[in-house]
């Protein structure tokens, strides 16, 4: 597992440090509601273990990846996402700061709900 750190907000919610609105949780995932949701449902999809971008997966960590695609849809509809075929998800992970990234622990984010959303649209 990466190295926890003591400054990154994602490892002290992973910890219990810090309060989120977890939907999800095993011994390698943890999902949560994003504290400023840019659509009407807007979930954070975050591996336990600390990497701070996709740039920085190794073939270890591939997956774990997977796994974070893997359970979107599951816990995009579960968490109120309009049902296919009409309804569906949006999943985007932002790199780097060229990429709009701003915490350095990755994690997926799992979009849905009725327009109007705020940015990502
Ligand atoms: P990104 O730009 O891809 O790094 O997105 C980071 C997201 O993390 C952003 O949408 C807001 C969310 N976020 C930041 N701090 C917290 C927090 O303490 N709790 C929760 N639930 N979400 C957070």
């Amino acid at each position: 597992m990466g190295a926890h750190t003591d400054t990154c907000i994602f490892c002290k919610i992973v910890a219990g440090q810090i309060p989120a609105r977890k939907v999800y949780e095993d011994d390698e995932l943890i999902a949560f509601h994003d504290i400023n949701p840019a659509a009407p449902i807007h979930l954070l999809i975050v591996p336990k273990t600390h990497i701070e971008t996709l740039a920085d997966v190794r073939p270890a960590d591939e997956a774990i990846l997977g796994r974070m695609m893997a359970i979107a849809p599951r816990l995009a509809f579960e968490n109120g996402a309009p049902a296919m075929p009409d309804g569906g998800l949006r999943v985007i992970m932002n790199v780097g700061p060229g990429g709009g990234q701003e915490v350095y622990h990755i994690h997926l984010h799992v979009l849905a709900g009725e327009p109007p959303w705020r940015g990502f649209a």
